[in-house]
This record gives structure tokens, sequence and C-alpha cells, in this order.
């Protein structure tokens, strides 16, 4: 059995738990996905902490089954922008259906990716299926639960400290392994870019679901 420690929880009256509820909606609904960023550098310290962050996502048996690898040199990320765009361009040109790039129009995306470059920090998210210790493989559990949750944690963190981000997809991304020379056990996840939006950026009059749209009660 392990050893069990009292839970102490936040207690607080409705009043505040609606006010605390109405505040945090309110400000992750500032949130917005940036294509456009400035060079401005981010202190180390605070990726640090905003990673520390998303390593406090629940996760499957506890294996928090992710790895994360900062690129902040002009090098790889230059290497890794030239990848992104040779596979993007493919796809935008090849690879994805009418209807899919019929959707993509009111994002404004194509093929170019020059924020891969530009924004001072790329967050390149990795599954972990498996670790091995003295030659046995130990299989993780719910890794795409547990990495997408720790990512939504990661990117409301960046939020929360007055970053902007990109959840960015590229397609396919074993490119990611290659450059960036992780093991077999690891798979690209996410890569998001993290920084200061460039001055003046727009960003898409695209609009969330109401309510009722995406939540029945039973
Ligand atoms: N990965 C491509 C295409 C793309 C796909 C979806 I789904 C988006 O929401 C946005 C873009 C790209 O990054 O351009």
């Amino acid at each position: 059995m392990p050893d069990f420690i009292p839970y102490r929880p936040l207690e607080m009256s409705e009043q505040e738990q609606l006010q605390r509820a109405r505040s945090f909606y309110e400000f992750c609904d500032m949130r917005r996905s940036i294509r456009e960023f400035s060079d401005r550098p981010v202190k180390k310290e605070i990726i640090e902490l905003l990673l520390k962050t998303a390593n406090t996502a629940p996760s499957g048996a506890n294996k928090q089954p992710w790895q994360f690898v900062v690129v902040t040199d002009p090098q790889l990320k230059r290497e890794i922008r030239l990848a992104a765009e040779a596979e993007e361009k493919q796809s935008y040109e090849r690879r994805m259906p009418r209807e899919w790039l019929d959707d993509l129009a009111a994002l404004g995306t194509d093929w170019h990716k020059p924020f891969l470059e530009i924004a001072p920090a790329l967050i390149v998210v990795f599954a972990v299926s498996y670790t091995q210790q003295g030659g046995k493989v130990h299989k993780n559990y719910y890794v795409k639960e547990s990495v997408g949750i720790a990512s939504g944690f990661l990117l409301a963190a960046i939020h929360h400290a007055g970053l902007v981000s990109l959840t960015h997809t590229p397609s396919p991304m074993d490119f990611l392994q290659k450059i960036l020379n992780r093991p077999d056990n690891e798979k690209p996840f996410l890569l998001i870019p993290v920084g200061y939006p460039k001055e003046g950026t727009n960003v898409p009059d695209i609009h969330r679901k109401e309510l009722d749209e995406y939540v029945v009660w039973r």
C-alpha cells in the first residue's frame, strides 16, 4: 500500500466559487491561437514554470508519459521550419481534400510557416508510449489522453503568463523525431511556438459555440 497524506481542499463560499468560475472562464475565453510572433525572447525560467504546470496534469497511473523539447537555437528552428514547410506544402497541394481546405479558409493558413523561425521558443511535445528499464519494457497507459490534458494545461499556463502560442500539427510530424534526435518510444504530439504576438497582428473573427450546442444535462 502506498502512503496516503491528507488532501487539503480549497475552501470557499458559493459566491466566491461563482466569481472564480466566471473570471477563469472569461480569462480562458480571451485566449487565441496566434500565427504571427515577435522575436522577443522569453526568459528560460518562465518556460520552465509553464512546463512544471503542464507536468501537474493527471495521467494514466501517474506515469506522466510526456517529454518536452524546448527549441530556441536559431539553426534548429530553421531546420524545423524547412522540414515542416516541405510536409505542409505537400499537404496543402496534394494530401488535404477540398472540404478540409474549405474549412481552413476562414483561418487564412497556408504552407508557409515563418513563425517556426520567428517565435523565440518552440515547445515540442512528445508522447512517451513506453519506458525501458533493465531490458524490460514498461507500457504507459492512456498516453494520448494524458499528453492531451498536459498540453491543455500548458496552453492555459502560457496564456496565464501573458504569452501566446499556436497549437501546431504539421503532418506528418516524424521529422521532429529525427531532427531532435528523440528515441523510438517518443512520438511527436504537438509543436507549440511560444512567445509574444507581433505588434498589430490580427486573428480570424471566429466564434465559440453556445453552451447548449455542446452540453446536455440528464
Ligand atoms: N497543419 C496545417 C493545416 C491545418 C489543419 C488544421 I485541422 C488547422 O486547424 C489549421 C491548419 C497547418 O498548420 O497549416
